[in-house]
């Protein structure tokens, strides 16, 4: 399908996407998203924010259930060279699945697939500039689960994000550890 939307149209396209959220999983636990994870692969409407010293390239490693009900995320990221451990709440919401929380301004974070292999989280970020949406591919093991790129494939392209857009990290310089 040719991606010819004019700047209007898509907006409104996501728009009706985010307000359906017909993508947002019926049935989340949270104990399904705790533990280790890999950074396998990540997409975003604006490619520069998923390259390399891009703010949203980052490696999950771990999930953190706090009493709460928030979500501790603990991830690494490149700073002047070096791998930097960082983490960041995430904030529950009334919808299961659904989180928000801070970095570069609000985001909001969705878990849209989860299966005992891999997780496909939604992040979407809105300004004044627009809406900026990062979509993060996470494995329990460093190899791809071809159902999982598969489901990654279709959210992305729900999105309106172009393959282009996506970003192999699993054959990348990895930065998971100091
Ligand atoms: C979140 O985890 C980090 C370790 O990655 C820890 O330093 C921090 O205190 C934790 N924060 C909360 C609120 O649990
Ligand atoms: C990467 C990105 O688009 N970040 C923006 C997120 O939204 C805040 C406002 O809430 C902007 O200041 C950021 O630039």
């Amino acid at each position: 399908m040719p991606r010819r939307h004019s700047r209007g149209m898509k907006l409104l396209l996501l728009l009706s996407v985010g307000l359906g959220l017909t993508w947002a999983l019926q049935d989340f636990h949270p104990e399904q998203v705790t533990g280790p994870w890999h950074t396998l692969k990540l997409a975003s409407t604006d490619r520069s924010l998923i390259e390399e010293g891009g703010a949203y390239r980052c490696f999950m490693t771990d999930i953190v259930l706090l009493d709460n009900g928030n979500l501790n995320v603990t991830y690494f990221h490149r700073k002047d060279g070096k791998c930097v451990k960082e983490f960041y709440i995430a904030e529950k919401t009334d919808t299961p699945g659904q989180y928000t929380f801070e970095y570069q301004g609000r985001n909001s974070l969705t878990f849209v697939h989860v299966t005992e292999d891999f997780a496909i989280m939604d992040l979407e970020n809105q300004s004044e500039g627009g809406t900026t949406i990062v979509i993060e591919f996470h494995g329990r093991s460093l190899s791809t689960d071809e159902l999982g790129w598969e489901r990654y494939l279709v959210h992305t392209r729900r999105r309106g994000i172009a393959p282009e857009n996506i970003v192999d990290l699993s054959l990348s310089r990895r930065c998971d550890t100091h």
